[in-house]
């Protein structure tokens, strides 16, 4: 069935025409703007207050469903979700299809159940990554070989301080972060494939650079860069600045091509002003060609970085250039590339189309624009698409409230404009940023589940005063024959942006520590020992059910104290944590595990030390004193 680009109500009252008219000013334009730049058609429909136009039953979520996505108690779920927990700072780990939300990884933000920043090497870690207390996460991508998931990390951005962070998914724990030099607002994030051996951050803020007061009023010199950092070492490798900004990015699968979006060619320094041309540009970056001029010197050295130039007047973009221009309407958002590496497809967020580029075309292209092979008229604000193996495409309707499904190669046959390649929309609930299908960055997804992270959930769920879940939908997409099919809703705190899902077979996290891999010596009971020397105590010590290996602890007031434990627990599941009241500690003991805290015994009295787990039933009785002596 193809369907006309029309928006169309939720059917349940819930948003208004009026409404989504009220949500143009969020796009960063005004509605005439908005119309005048090309978005007629596909926004007249919606304010024309048409009625749904869907085929599938449960467009509202009220429908029937035939779709198990039952996950009874005791059984798993068959994936990972990983979504970002956006200014929350950290990543959230849900099972597919159950929605449930299994745990939390703290990156930017200190958080006391996991102890991240309450032992000495998580709150150093934090300290010399810029000693912020928050940060902006917003695309988890999980590291690959040969095009699928290996398993082994996921790398994170903060777009609010420019950093990238790594998780290891042995232990589901941060356990790098670096701040990004010369980039302010790392948006942006993902690997070159197929094997992650570069990891792109993408800078969005356009700044002098370097940024230390000078230039400040003349936006003739402000620039964003895009900055390559190795996986391993977390060290920025490279960057090459450009005109414009930068936004969203995605690699090929053949560590040829980075794409990243600019919304801000112009650089504009008011919304009127960055939306003003019709078309912004969608960059490609040939990433060997700027390693050899990497490899020859041919760099500036800015904050003890290699920095390309790779402006439009750069020589290095006169021929055979190492970023291609490729003009798009206008301020296009995501971009991400197909499964079977042929195309990268951006989306034009205020104007209804997205641009499908021939990624092959590129090599030794005259005139970039040429390699622009397809551009389908989606529906009002296109920002993101995923992809399930089949030759469809799914592209979020921020404006609309809907997801459009599409046929690449019949967008490609088609005239520019056509909206003859939308098979099927759906209503969301409301506002979608980002949708992400099931092993969608990889070269076989699997075709079966799409996550649509809706920024608004309005009606959706029961009210909890002024601040609103966000509100992550499940539809199945395995069956092309009845079509899309919303099966669940989920509130999230706020506020995801982006999400990898991942099978769960790919995975094999670590039931317990591996001491091996901790940078702390293992204490046995043995090993327990109270050392003083000139004003620093060291308590080394071990817990386990039910006690610490000291009942008491005395120390003198001005004494620098580091406690280093041991869970020496074999049991999964067996955890303790190391709380100090009123000195503002706790740290988490997973089995096999050791941390440090160090502090200043700066309060004379008497402080039980506990466990904040519950790991007993004697837990509530495992506990011990610390006794600090006044000072005369
Ligand atoms: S962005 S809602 Cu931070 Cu990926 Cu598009
Ligand atoms: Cu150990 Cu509670």
């Amino acid at each position: 069935m193809t369907q006309e680009t029309t928006a169309s109500d939720p059917g349940d009252g819930s948003t208004t025409d009026n409404e989504r008219e009220m949500l143009l000013p969020q796009l960063g334009v005004d509605r005439r703007n908005f119309m005048k730049a090309g978005a007629v058609a596909g926004l007249m429909g919606s304010f024309a207050g048409c009625t749904d136009i869907l085929d599938t039953d449960n467009g509202n979520g009220t429908g029937p469903i035939d779709v198990d996505t039952e996950v009874p108690p005791g059984e798993l779920d068959d994936y990972y979700a990983f979504l970002s927990g956006g200014h929350s700072g950290d990543v959230r780990v849900y099972g597919v299809p159950s929605m449930r939300q299994i745990m939390r990884i703290p990156v930017f933000n200190y958080e006391s159940a996991r102890g991240h920043g309450h032992d000495d090497e998580s709150r150093q870690m934090l300290e010399e990554a810029g000693d912020y207390t928050w940060g902006d996460t917003h695309h988890p991508r999980v590291s690959q070989t040969d095009n699928d998931y290996d398993g082994r990390w996921l790398f994170i951005n903060d777009k609010a301080n420019g950093r990238m962070a790594r998780i290891n998914l042995k232990y589901f724990e941060t356990d790098a972060i670096v701040d990004i030099p010369n980039q302010q607002g790392t948006h942006g994030a993902c690997a070159r494939m197929p094997d992650t051996d570069l990891v792109f951050g993408v800078g969005e803020y356009e700044v002098p650079i370097p940024n230390d007061g000078r230039h400040l009023d003349d936006p003739d010199h402000y620039e964003s860069v895009l900055t390559a950092i190795d996986p391993e070492s977390m060290n920025v490798e490279w960057q090459v600045r450009v005109d414009g900004n930068l936004d969203n990015g995605d690699s090929d699968k053949e560590g040829r091509w980075f794409f990243a979006t600019c919304y801000n060619s112009e650089i504009g320094l008011t919304d009127a002003e960055m939306t003003a041309p019709d078309t912004d540009w969608l960059m490609a970056f040939d990433t060997p060609q700027i390693e050899e001029l990497v490899a020859a010197g041919e760099y500036e050295m800015i904050n003890d970085v290699p920095v390309v130039d790779g402006r439009q007047d750069s020589p290095h973009n006169q021929s055979d250039p190492i970023v291609h221009y490729i003009d798009v309407p206008k301020s296009p958002h995501g971009v991400s590339v197909t499964p079977d590496n042929q195309y990268a497809i951006a989306s034009g967020k205020l104007d209804p189309t997205c641009s499908i580029i021939d990624i092959a075309m590129l090599d030794g292209i005259d005139d970039p624009n040429d390699a622009v092979v397809g551009r389908p008229e989606v529906g009002g604000g296109p920002l993101h698409t995923a992809y399930d193996g089949r030759g469809h495409a799914y592209t979020s309707l921020f404006v609309d409230s809907q997801v459009a499904k599409w046929d690449i190669e019949a967008a490609v046959q088609a005239e520019e404009g056509s909206t003859d390649p939308v098979i099927e929309k759906i209503d969301v609930h409301y506002n979608p940023g980002h949708l992400i299908a099931s092993e969608s960055y990889t070269a076989d997804p699997a075709g079966d589940w799409l996550i649509v992270l809706n920024k608004l959930s309005m009606d959706r769920f029961l009210p909890v005063g002024p601040v609103y879940p966000e509100n992550d939908q499940l539809i199945y997409i395995g069956d092309d024959d009845e079509g899309m099919q919303l099966v669940k809703d989920t509130p999230a705190y706020p506020e995801p942006h982006d999400a990898t899902i991942v099978g769960a077979d790919k995975l094999d996290p670590a039931r317990i520590y591996d001491p091996d891999d901790l940078e702390l010596d293992y204490i046995t009971p043995e090993d327990a020992e109270i050392i003083r020397e000139d004003g620093h105590v060291h308590i080394k010590m071990i817990s386990q059910r039910n006690n610490f290996s000291f009942p008491e602890i005395t120390v003198q007031e001005g004494d620098e104290v580091t406690i280093t434990t041991t869970n020496i627990e074999t049991t999964e599941d067996i955890l303790h944590s190391l709380a100090i009241p009123q000195y503002d500690i706790n740290v988490k003991l997973a089995p096999q595990e050791t941390r440090e805290v160090t502090f200043t015994a700066d309060k004379p009295g008497v402080y039980w030390i506990y466990c904040a787990y519950f790991c007993s039933a004697l837990h509530l009785e495992m506990r011990s004193r610390l006794l600090v002596e006044p000072a005369e």
